[in-house]
Formats: C-alpha cells, structure tokens, sequence
C-alpha cells in the first residue's frame, strides 16, 4: 500500500535525479491518521506514475451512467474531455450505462482506448436513478468490466476535466474529498444520522466527508464497496428509509468502515461555484453548474 512516509520518500528521490521540482504542500493535509496519502497538486510526480503504470501493463476502467436527460446535456463533453485528460498514455475503456444506446455521441478516441456501452433498463425515480448504479456496477464488475480492467474510476457525468487525471490517482481503494465539506468540522459534515439507516454515523464517527461523483480502486475492492452499498440501500428501502444524501451516505458509510488507501484532494473534483481558494492550485474536474429544477422532476 501507498502510506505517507514512503510517498515522502518518493518525492525526495524524484527531486534527487532531477526530475519535477515537486513543492510540498505545507498549506494542506496531505496524510490521513491511517497514514493513507491525501494527493495535492505537487505532492506527487505524475511522470513516475505513469511510468509504474506502464511497465504493469494496466487497463484502467472509467464508468459513467448518463439516463434520460444527462445522456444529452453531459455525456459528449465528459468523454472528450476524458480523451484529453484522464489517463492519457494508458490503456483505458469507457463504460457507458444508459438505456439509450442509440443516442450515445460518436466521440473520437486516441489509441489503446475504447468506450462500451451497457445498456440499463430505466429507474421512475431520480433518486433511484442514483443509487441504482451501485447494484448495477457490482454485478458489472462481476462480470466483462471486472475481466478487462485492474483498476477502475466510477464517476457522475454531470463534469468535465480540465486538467489531467492520471495514474496518480490509482489506489486499492481511492475517494473524492468533497470540495463543499474538505474545510468543515466534523460535526457539521452531512453524514446519514438517523440510526436506523444502514448509513449512519454516530456523532463522533466519520473521517471525511467523500464526494460520490469520484471513487474507485481495484476490482476486487469495488466489488466489496459496491456490494456494501447495494445492500445499505435494499435494506434502508425494506424499512422505508432513504439516507439524506442517497448512495454518497452509503459510500461514507463503506470508507468509515474501510479506510480509503489514497484520497484525492478537491482539486481533482471541484465546484467552480465555490470560487477562488488558495490551496485549489489545479483543477482536475469541473462539476457542471446544478440545474436542479430543470432536470429534477
Ligand atoms: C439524478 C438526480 C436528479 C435528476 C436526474 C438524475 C440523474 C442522474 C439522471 O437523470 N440521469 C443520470 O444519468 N444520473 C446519473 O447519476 C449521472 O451519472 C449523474 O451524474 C449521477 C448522480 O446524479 P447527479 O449528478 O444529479 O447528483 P449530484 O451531482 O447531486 O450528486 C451527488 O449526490 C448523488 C446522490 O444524491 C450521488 O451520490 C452522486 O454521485 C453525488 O455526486
Ligand atoms: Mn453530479
């Protein structure tokens, strides 16, 4: 595993021979208490990698789901977006869920990367929409998705990437510090706190509050965070309960449970709505602006 101390060793060598002059980032929490790294802009070096990534010989898997409206207003800027930024020099496969296959955009694609669409039967319900796609990317992952990649990259459609995305990221087990909450106390985070959800929290629990619209890992552990999540769901529904903010309060659930091994910073998912901040040096991700009442009906 990824831990702290050997991450700062990395970078002592990496200056060493010369390579990027990384700065620390003295501003910032670049370590978790389990000692899981918190990946800033400059606190690591993106060359060395995708070096490592290379001579593994990865495939490396992006899912996106895009249902009903989102397939039109997002998918097409995501995926050429992706083709610019996200693992450029990679072998990588886009998996694209969505019960229009017909309307998916024909988006050019650069060698040694290849998009699959899978096709879903429609949720009545936006929330179930959302948290549909744990179930739907367990039994994925069970099957051509988890034999055709090592790691993968779950993330929302409602973005776009203006800054590179790379093996950087790659981790056991990796989550998204969610740019509205990175900076609160841990009593104000937005955990599930009703006790009888399978999603809750007690008061004193919960690390961070992780952004659903990026997480991933190996396929082996996001078959176990997808199977948890499905089932916190189908249990939570059985008792007539919906956690405050859906799938994302399972998924902080699963990484209370099951520390995250690399976390990335907001940088790599941000809200530009939230505006300028010191310590947002680079960009990864740009969340779309929320048209909450045009799409949510
Ligand atoms: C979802 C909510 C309301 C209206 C439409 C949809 C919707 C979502 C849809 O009609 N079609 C669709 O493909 N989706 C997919 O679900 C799409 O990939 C989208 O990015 C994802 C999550 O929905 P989104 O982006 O509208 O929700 P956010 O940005 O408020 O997301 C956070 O909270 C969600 C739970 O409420 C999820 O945990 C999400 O991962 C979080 O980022
Ligand atoms: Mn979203």
């Amino acid at each position: 595993m990824d831990v702290c101390p050997s991450a700062t060793m990395a970078l002592l060598k990496d200056n060493f021979t010369g390579g990027l002059q990384l700065g620390n980032r003295p501003d910032v929490l670049t370590c978790t208490s389990w000692k899981a790294p918190i990946i800033w802009h400059g606190t690591f070096n993106p060359d060395v990698a995708q070096q490592k990534a290379r001579q593994q010989n990865l495939t490396i898997g992006l899912t996106v789901f895009a249902i009903g409206r989102y397939l039109g207003k997002y998918l097409e800027r995501f995926l050429e977006s992706a083709e610019r930024h996200f693992m450029v020099g990679q072998r990588v496969v886009y998996y694209v869920f969505t019960e229009q296959p017909d309307a998916v955009p024909h988006v050019a694609l650069g060698p040694h990367r290849q998009l699959r669409v899978e096709f879903v039967a429609r949720e009545q319900r936006w929330q179930d929409v959302s948290m549909a796609r744990m179930h739907t990317l367990h039994q994925a992952l069970g099957r051509r998705l988890g034999r055709e990649t090592q790691f993968v990259l779950c993330m929302d459609v409602d973005q776009h990437f203006i800054g590179p995305f790379g093996p950087e990221v790659l981790a056991e087990s990796v989550a998204q510090l969610h740019a509205w909450h990175y900076h609160w106390p841990r009593w104000l985070l937005p955990f599930e706190r009703d006790a009888r959800s399978a999603a809750a929290l007690a008061p004193h629990e919960g690390d961070f509050y992780y952004h659903a619209a990026v997480f991933g890992g190996s396929v082996a552990a996001l078959r176990r965070l997808t199977a948890h999540c499905a089932l916190g769901l189908r249990q939570d529904r059985a008792r007539g309960l919906e956690a405050l903010w859906h799938d994302e309060s399972h998924l902080n659930k699963f990484f209370w449970l099951h520390k995250p091994a690399k976390v990335l910073s907001p940088e790599f998912c941000w809200s530009p709505d939230i505006g300028r901040r010191a310590e947002i040096r680079h960009p990864r991700l740009l969340w779309a602006p929320k048209e909450y009442a045009e799409v949510r009906d």
